[in-house]
C-alpha cells in the first residue's frame, strides 16, 4: 500500500522547504494540500492517490503536445542508448539551435542554458556588456525567474505568495532595478528621456503570463522598439513562455515586432530543462569565449534535453498547429465566459492563443493594478471544485491555463460545464 498524497506532503515537508522544489507548487494560495503527480500522459495526469485529471497547467507550459508524446520519447529513448551528457559539443545543440533561429524572427545567435531563469539573468547581464549600462527597466507583475536584479516586483509566485520582492535581494542591487507599469508606454518614455544613458535594456513578457495572461496593450511593444532604437537600449522579449507557445516565431512573429535579445524555456525542452537566450550576432558576439561576457553551464545543450526540444519543434512545424492551438484557446475561454455570465459572476478573461486566464474582477485586467484587484478567496474556491471535478489548474490566479494539442474538444467542453457548475455555486 503506497503512501497518500498527504502522507507524502508529510514527509516531503520535513525534506523539502514547504515541501516542494517550486513554491507555487505548494498550494499556498489554495488553502489545500498539494496533490503528488503519479504519472501523465496526453492531455491527463493521475495523482498517487488514484485520480485522474485533465490537465490545463501543462507543467507550466511546457506540455504544448500533451504529456509524454510519443515523438519526444522515441527521440530521448533512442539518445539515452548513446549517453546523457558529455559536457562537449554535440550535433544536437547545433541542429536545435539552427531550429530556433530560424522560427524566432530575432534570434541570429543563442545560447542553451538549464533554466529561464538563467536565460533571463544571463540576457541582462549580456546587455548591460554590450552597453556598458547597468541599470534596466522591467515592469510590475512581469516574472523573470528569480535571479537578484529580476526579483524586483516580479509576478508568478511572488504575487501568489504576497511576496512584493524578497529579502536576499541587496539594496544596491534593486537600485539597478528600474520598476515601471506594464503596458504603460509614456512611463517609460519619461525614464528614457531623462535617464537613458543609465539603462542597459528593457525587459519585457510581450504578453504578460505571470500576473494571469495579460496582452500588450496595441502599440505598447512598437512603442518599445521605437524607444530603444532612439537611446541604444537593448530591447529584450521574455518568451519564455510564449516562445513557440503563441506562434512558432512567438509573440515577436504574433505581433511584428523583432527585439535585440529573446529568452526562451518551457517549450524547448519538451519537459527537459532547457532555457535559452539568443539574438542579433553583434550583441551575442560579447559572449565568452568569443568575448569578454562571461557565462557558463555544466548541463547547457543536454544532448537529452536538446533531442526532446527538437522533436517538439519539428512536431509543432506541421501546418495547422497553431491555428488549431488557437481554436482550442478560443473554445475554452469563451465557455469560460458563458459560464461566468450564466452564474452572474463578475470575471474578466483574457486569452492571446492557447494561453488564457479568467479573472475573478470585474475590471478589463491590462495590468498588475487591475489584475490584483482580482478576488483570490474566490479563485481558491474555483480551483477547488474545479480539482475535485478532475480538471487540473494552476494554483494561482496569476497563472495562464494552458490548451495542448492533446486536449479534445470534449474535454474543454466538459471543463466550461464542470467550471459553469463551480461558478454557480460560488
Ligand atoms: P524557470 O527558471 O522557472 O525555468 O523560468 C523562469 C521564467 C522566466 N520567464 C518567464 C516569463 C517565466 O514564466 C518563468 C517561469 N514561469 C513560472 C510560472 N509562470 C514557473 C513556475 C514555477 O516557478 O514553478
Amino acid at each position: 500500500m503506497t503512501m497518500s498524497s498527504s502522507e507524502f506532503f508529510s514527509a516531503a515537508c520535513k525534506l523539502i522547504p514547504g515541501g516542494v522544489n517550486s513554491p507555487v507548487r505548494a498550494y499556498k494560495s489554495v488553502g489545500i494540500e498539494p496533490r503528488f503527480v503519479d504519472r501523465a500522459k496526453g492531455s491527463r495526469v493521475w495523482d498517487i492517490d488514484g485520480r485522474e485529471y485533465v490537465d490545463f497547467v501543462a507543467s507550466w507550459g511546457p506540455m504544448i503536445l500533451g504529456h509524454a508524446p510519443d515523438a519526444v520519447l522515441d527521440a530521448v529513448r533512442e539518445q539515452l542508448d548513446r549517453g546523457t551528457s558529455y559536457g562537449a559539443p554535440t550535433c544536437a545543440e547545433v541542429a536545435l539551435a539552427e531550429a530556433v533561429a530560424a522560427a524566432v524572427p530575432g534570434i541570429e545567435e543563442v545560447r542553451m542554458v538549464s533554466s529561464g531563469t538563467e536565460a533571463t539573468m544571463s540576457a541582462i547581464r549580456l546587455a548591460r556588456g554590450y552597453t556598458g549600462r547597468d541599470k534596466f527597466i522591467k515592469f510590475e507583475g512581469n516574472y523573470h525567474g528569480h535571479s537578484d536584479s529580476l526579483l524586483v516586483s516580479a509576478g508568478s509566485g511572488l504575487l501568489t505568495l504576497g511576496i512584493p520582492s524578497t529579502p536576499g535581494v541587496t539594496a544596491g542591487t534593486a537600485a539597478d532595478t528600474v520598476v515601471l507599469p506594464y503596458n504603460d508606454l509614456d512611463a517609460v518614455a519619461e525614464v528614457l528621456e531623462n535617464s537613458a544613458e543609465e539603462i542597459a535594456a528593457i525587459i519585457v513578457e510581450p504578453i504578460a503570463g505571470n500576473m494571469g495572461v495579460v496582452p500588450p496593450r496595441d502599440g505598447f511593444l512598437q512603442g518599445i522598439r521605437a524607444l530603444c532604437d532612439t537611446y541604444g537600449v537593448v530591447l529584450i522579449f521574455d518568451e519564455v513562455i510564449t516562445g513557440f507557445r503563441v506562434a512558432l516565431g512567438g509573440a515577436q512573429e504574433l505581433y511584428g515586432v523583432t527585439p535585440d535579445l529573446t529568452t526562451l524555456g518551457k517549450i524547448i525542452g519538451g519537459g527537459f530543462p532547457v532555457g535559452a537566450f539568443g539574438g542579433k550576432r553583434e550583441i551575442m558576439e560579447h559572449l565568452a569565449p568569443v568575448g569578454p561576457v562571461y557565462q557558463a553551464g555544466t548541463l547547457s545543450g543536454n544532448p537529452v534535453a536538446m533531442v526532446a526540444g527538437l522533436a517538439t519543434i519539428e512536431a509543432l512545424s506541421q501546418p495547422g498547429v497553431y491555428e488549431e492551438l488557437d481554436r482550442k484557446g478560443k473554445r475554452l475561454a469563451d465557455g469560460l465566459c458563458r459560464a461566468a455570465g450564466s452564474a452572474a459572476i463578475h470575471t474578466s478573461c483574457n486569452r492571446v492563443g492557447s494561453m488564457a486566464c479568467m479573472f475573478f474582477t470585474h475590471l478589463d485586467v491590462s495590468n498588475w493594478a487591475t489584475a490584483s484587484t482580482s478576488d483570490t478567496e474566490r479563485y481558491a474556491a474555483y480551483f477547488r471544485g474545479m480539482l475535485d471535478r478532475g480538471f487540473w489548474l494552476a494554483p494561482s490566479q496569476f497563472e495562464a491555463t494552458f490548451a495542448s494539442l492533446a486536449h479534445t474538444d470534449q474535454e474543454i467542453d466538459d471543463f466550461v460545464s464542470a467550471a459553469a457548475e463551480v461558478l454557480q455555486a460560488l
